[in-house]
Order: structure tokens, then sequence, then C-alpha cells
């Protein structure tokens, strides 16, 4: 399941140039028993299966003894892993992830590591996935590894808003268009309607994100002006508006 994934794109070019080094661990190789079983019954009853604290203790252990890693365990009751969290662990010089599979893990495994994170409200089969968004999320605030500082400070959630809609070639595209401002060349315009439509997308679809959002005055009256319906001067944003007749 990592394989391709840390074979692709950042996460490849970060591996390659030493940036970033993934050591993958098999919960099952610290298994001792004849059939090398990481799984077992509840205890009090119920369907499914519990991983038993043995070894995947044992595993989280031996993963942990060179570099002092901060340990998380990858579970669907975890804190949400957000951008903050990503940044704060984008610091920390050594991490272990931890993934569980069946029903959970026996909940005395808690006491072996330091953090509970989900990646959100929605059922995976396992915690490899969410290991796997926590790593790319993470390796890219690495210093280095996305090529310009540039564009992770441009980044959406950094503003805590969603970002501006974009354009590329062509001009018009099976009658839709671009915003004339985009193809206008003035670039203190072209920030203002970009600021506008991240306002504008931001409102429409995420509101709560607003709450924490770095505001500027120039931004509160904007959103004023969007939440009392006054129309825009912001073409080519819809159909109706952007198509030709
Ligand atoms: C909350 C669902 N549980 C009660 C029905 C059972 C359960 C489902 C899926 C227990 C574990 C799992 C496996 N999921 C993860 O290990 C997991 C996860 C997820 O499912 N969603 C979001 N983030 C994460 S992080 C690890």
């Amino acid at each position: 399941m990592f394989g391709a994934a840390l074979a692709t794109g950042p996460l490849k070019w970060a591996r390659e140039r030493g940036l970033l080094d993934v050591a993958l661990h098999q919960i099952r190789d610290y298994a001792t028993d004849r059939h090398r079983q990481v799984d077992d019954t509840p205890y009090g009853g119920g369907q499914g299966m519990v991983m038993k604290p043995d070894p995947l203790v044992a595993a989280i252990e031996h993963a942990a003894v060179v570099d002092r890693p901060r340990r998380i365990l990858l579970a669907p009751q975890g804190a949400s892993f957000t951008q903050a969290r990503a940044e704060a662990l984008a610091r920390e010089p050594s991490l272990l992830l931890v993934c569980g599979r069946y029903e959970g893990v026996d909940a005395r495994v808690r006491a072996f590591v330091d953090d509970e994170l989900s990646i959100g409200d929605y059922v995976l089969s396992g915690g490899e996935p969410a290991a796997l968004c926590l790593i790319d999320a993470v390796a890219r605030l690495l210093p280095e590894v996305v090529g310009s500082f540039d564009s992770v400070e441009s980044d959406s959630f950094h503003s805590g808003l969603l970002d501006a809609t974009y354009y590329t070639r062509p001009a018009e595209y099976r009658g839709w268009t671009v915003p004339e401002v985009l193809l206008s060349g003035n670039h203190a315009e072209i920030a203002r309607h970009r600021r506008r439509e991240q306002l504008r997308r931001t409102l429409e679809r995420r509101p709560d994100l607003l709450e924490s959002a770095a505001l500027s005055s120039d931004d509160r009256r904007i959103l004023r002006e969007l939440e009392s319906g006054a129309a825009p001067a912001t073409p080519g944003r819809g159909r109706a508006r952007g198509r030709r007749a």
C-alpha cells in the first residue's frame, strides 16, 4: 500500500534527496506464536477482532529505539488531523505512525503512544491510508521539499480561505470564457479579483472557515457585500454569466 505513494511526486523527490526517510515495519513480524496472530476476539463479546497489545507494542518499541520519535496512533476516535497539526508535526525530527486494522486496537496500546489522530469522519479499513495522508501533508512542509516556500505560503488553509478559481488556455472552452480581468495584465486588479473569489467561494462552500480565517478590514467589507447579495463585478463565474450566447 505504501510503495507506489512513496515512489511518486514530492515524496519520491524528497526521499531521493535524503530529506525524508520512511521505514516500514510489518506488525505480524513481531508476533511470537505459531500462527503469527496479531488479533483476537474482544473481551465482553461482540463482532469483529481487536489487535492484541503484544505484537503491536513490540513493533512500536522496536521501531522507536533509534531516534525517539513522536508516536502517533491513527484511529477513527483520534483528534482531527488538520493543517495546524501537520505544521507542528513537520517540526518534529521523527515520527512513528501506528496503523491499526480490524475493529481497533486493545485500549492499553494508548499508553504507548503520544497522540491519536483521525483524518476525517468516514470509515477506512485501516490506519494505512490515513498514515499516507499524514506523511504527504507533513513531508511537503519540510524545508526544501516543495519547490518554493511561496507556494506553501499561498496554499489554501494557510490564509484559512479556499483557493481562488484558476484558468489556463484556451480563453474560450466549449463556450465557457475566462474572467476578463485575468486577461487584462493588471496585476493589482487580478489580486483583488482573486481575493474576492477566495472569499466568495469560502462563504458559499465553507462558511465555517471564515470564523478562524485571517481577514483584513477590506476582506470583511467584501464579505458584507457578498452576503447582502450585491451583484459583484465578477465576470465569467457562472454558466449564464461566462458562456457566450
Ligand atoms: C468508527 C468505526 N468503528 C466502529 C464501527 C470501527 C472501525 C472502523 C474502521 C474501527 C477501525 C477502523 C479503521 N480505521 C482506522 O484505523 C482509521 C481511520 C478511519 O477509519 N477514518 C478516519 N481516520 C482514520 S485514522 C485510522
